[in-house]
């Protein structure tokens, strides 16, 4: 039996690829199980709940030698506590390589597409397997959320084409309605407290030699003006995160997904310095106004490799 996941604090890609590409490997030959690395956000909870589907548990504490794939992610900081000691035999991501490395010849798919979904979608047609509906309509959820409806400069041609697949596949008539009944669900925070909020899309990355350890938090949101009603309980979490976890910066984008704007939360001098220097961006009352950069993928995480990478 092989353990499927994605990311920690895990996004609609890294569940649905998860439980996508369980299904995929079970129906192939390969008995797989989907699990999850934390919590569902708001979003991923409305698209399971829509199916009908319960969410993956949790990943267990795993025996060395383990059985693993990893989808939606490859770096050991995003994984399981114990990759080290586990067998990765399969990776399908659209992330960067970053620190992986296997104890055996392993299968790898990486492909610079929107979504890991997009490339599943491919694995089922390589197999001249057909898809069912709930897994389209899985794969169509992940895409909608990764690209945010093509909105995001990570969409390429192949989202655009399997989202037209997928949605037929799917039932989905109205795919604008749909992915925007996503994007309420996500938006609709409520008293959730201001350390999760931080948390619920949030990835550490190593930069510069020797690394600086930076948390990277990012809110879509079709209600900014929300997030910023809480912005001094917010700016607090983010100290405290960098305290607690040993980090050199925190930072927290509000990334306004219908305007297409990224307002970045800066808790402290290092991260303004680090904001203006890296971005040219200028900072009011600890808001950086980062314009339409509203990838961290492709827009924030390289920026910021490039920054550290010439201090060193
Ligand atoms: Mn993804």
């Amino acid at each position: 039996m092989i353990a499927v996941f994605g990311h920690r604090n895990p996004d609609t890609d890294a569940i649905a690829s998860a439980l996508v590409y369980a299904h995929f490997l079970t129906r192939q030959g390969t008995e797989a199980q989907a699990y999850r690395l934390g919590e569902l956000n708001f979003e991923t909870s409305y698209v399971l709940r829509e199916l009908g589907l319960e969410a993956p548990p949790l990943l267990p504490e795993l025996p060395a030698g383990a059985e693993v794939a990893l989808v939606d992610h490859n770096e050991s900081a995003q994984s399981a506590g114990n990759l080290s000691e586990l067998t990765v035999t399969r990776v399908v991501d659209h992330h960067k390589l970053g620190d992986l490395s296997t104890q055996t010849p392993a299968y790898l798919r990486f492909e610079p597409v929107g979504c890991t979904a997009t490339i599943l979608l491919k694995l089922f047609r390589e197999a001249a397997l057909s898809v069912e509906r709930e897994d389209a309509r899985l794969m169509l959820s992940a895409i909608l959320s990764d690209t945010l409806h093509f909105r995001s400069p990570t969409t390429t041609a192949d989202d655009r084409a399997a989202v037209d697949v997928l949605a037929s596949l799917a039932g989905i008539e109205d795919v604008e309605a749909y992915a925007l009944a996503m994007f309420a669900a996500k938006s609709d925070l409520g008293d959730t407290p201001a350390s999760q909020l931080l948390k619920m899309d949030y990835k550490v990355f190593p930069f510069g030699e020797p690394a600086q350890q930076w948390g990277l938090g990012v809110i879509e949101t079709t209600n900014p003006g929300y997030v910023f009603g809480r912005q001094a309980e917010l700016l607090q979490a983010m100290t405290e995160a960098r305290e607690a976890e040993g980090l050199s910066g925190v930072l927290l984008s509000v990334v306004d997904i219908l305007n297409e704007t990224n307002r970045t939360l800066v808790p402290g001098p290092a991260e303004q310095q680090v904001v203006q220097d890296a971005f040219g961006a200028e900072v009011t009352a600890q808001v950086a106004d980062l314009g339409g950069r509203i990838s961290r993928k492709k827009q924030i995480v390289p920026a910021l490799e490039t920054y550290f990478a010439s201090r060193t």
